[in-house]
């Protein structure tokens, strides 16, 4: 990157990670946003004091676009879109801000993507890691909230970077290569941005790309898009199932989680010694066993973690009791796959919160989901009409809209008793009415924390 002239586009958390490490390579750096409301002089505040990146917002002319020889792309970045066409036909190299971190990379690295699942086992996998190594020893980055640009410089022949992987990051890989690797699902998500289900699921199986047969790819057995792939991975596979017994695996049978291979099976751990519940947790313990074992971690070692391993928040996360209404905060519930979980995880009555960001999702399977435990859908957000329509074809109409979040959030009080619980799990992103759904679940633990 010596000298050349680079492009960022997006002045967000990757974006800024990326300058920073442009300008350490002795790049030239633009920093480009499309948004209009932002002036160059937001872009400027958000980077460090020294940087001599130029910033650009709005419509770019000829001149900043002239001459540039590299993109970075902040993964909130369609790769189709207009600017990065005639790019790349000037002969840029277009990468992604993961590629970019990666060019930096010395140590070992453990990637993990899926639909659903990635944020909580990336951070069982971190917290092995760091049981393992010490914490100075591990960088936890990516989606999960932490650009990867920003900590590769750190790392070296000890250390181990843990990744959480988006599809979005995906799409632009060339040269990224986990030691191990993990696609924990993949389920419909994110169709507005991949438009087929084939581009989507190619892109998540792009975090195999580079691996060889001296790596490992951890898989579920139980979805058939990680099944299928299985077949042609280029690395070696391990899969795991919550359904049925491996020859050569990891497995869930009777509450209790079992490693197969070379004809024998070996108990690892009863999963009531855990503190994380349901299914989808049972699955991403088991990944996190294949991933920490792949990377050489000693078993009691990962075991003494997981079996102490609190859930993540705003997933399937208790927040209170008020007036004897339990409320959790599923606001990482950001499509209908993992809505379904939060769904299965209530033991009583719901009153339940969808809508939001329009990914093009299908909602059938999410209100098929409801059985009878959900009393109220509360909906809100742009998707609210599609779902309401989805909900009365499957018979399901005790539905009701707000306009603002704070009415939602007021309305289900209102609608709940004692005995019910009100659940965030809007499958759909926060996208339109937050800037994500960090924000979105901690407003929702503000105001029950303010609840009499
Ligand atoms: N922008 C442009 N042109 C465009 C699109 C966006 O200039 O065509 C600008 C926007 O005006 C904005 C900036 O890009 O100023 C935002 O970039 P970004 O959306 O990539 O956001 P970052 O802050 O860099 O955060 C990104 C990830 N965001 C997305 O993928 C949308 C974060 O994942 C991630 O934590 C972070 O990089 C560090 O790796 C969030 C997310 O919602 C949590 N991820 C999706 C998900 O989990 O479902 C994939």
């Amino acid at each position: 990157m010596k000298d050349k002239k680079c492009l960022v586009i997006g002045s967000g958390i990757s974006g800024v990670g990326s300058v920073g490490l442009l300008e350490h390579m002795g790049a030239r750096v633009v920093l480009y946003d499309s948004n209009e409301k932002l002036t160059p002089g937001n872009l400027r505040s958000r980077l460090s004091g020294d940087s001599k990146a130029l910033c650009v917002t709005g419509e770019p002319d000829e001149q900043v676009l002239e001459g540039v020889e590299a993109v970075v792309l902040s993964p909130g970045v369609p790769v189709d879109i207009p600017l990065v066409k005639t790019l790349r036909e000037n002969g840029a190299r277009i990468m992604g801000e993961i590629e970019l971190g990666y060019q930096e990379e010395k140590g070992r690295v453990a990637a993990i993507t899926g639909t659903n699942g990635k944020t909580t086992t990336t951070t069982l996998v971190g917290e092995i890691m760091k049981a393992w190594l010490g914490r100075e020893k591990v960088f936890v980055v990516g989606n999960i909230g932490n650009p990867y640009t920003s900590e590769c410089l750190k790392t070296s022949k000890e250390t181990v970077t843990v990744g959480e992987i988006s599809s979005f990051q995906l799409e632009t890989i060339r040269d990224f290569h986990p030691r191990v690797s993990a696609i924990l699902n993949i389920t419909p998500d994110h169709l507005d941005r991949h438009h087929t289900m084939e581009a989507y699921v190619a892109a998540k199986e792009n975090v195999a790309l580079n691996q060889t047969r001296e790596d490992i790819c951890v898989l579920n057995y139980e979805n058939q898009y990680t099944r299928a792939f299985g077949a042609r991975c280029p690395a070696r596979v391990v899969f795991f199932s919550s359904v049925r017994e491996l020859d050569e695996g990891y497995y869930l049978k009777e509450g209790r989680i079992f490693k197969s291979g070379g004809g024998q099976a070996k108990e690892l751990l009863d999963t009531r010694e855990l503190k994380l519940v349901g299914v989808c947790n049972m699955e991403n313990v088991m990944a996190a066993l294949a991933i920490a074992e792949g990377m050489g971690v000693p078993l009691e070692t990962v075991l003494s973690v997981v079996r102490e391993f609190r859930a993540v928040e705003h997933r399937i996360e208790y927040v209170d009791t008020k007036g004897g209404v339990e409320y959790y905060n599923d606001s990482k519930g950001t499509n209908p796959d993992a809505a379904i979980q939060g769904i299965r995880a209530m033991s009583r009555p719901t009153i339940l919160i969808g809508g939001g960001y329009d990914k093009q999702s299908e909602y059938d399977e999410w209100i098929e989901s409801f059985e009878g435990k959900v009393k109220w859908l509360v909906l809100i957000g742009q998707t609210r009409e599609k779902i309401a329509e989805c909900a009365r074809r499957h018979g399901f109409d005790r539905i009701r809209f707000a306009d603002t979040y704070e009415e939602c959030l007021k309305l289900c009080t209102s609608l709940a008793s004692p005995g019910d619980a009100v659940l965030l799990s809007p499958a759909c992103a926060s996208w339109g009415m937050f800037p994500n759904y960090e924000v979105r679940g901690q407003l929702f633990k503000e105001y029950v924390r303010g609840l009499g």
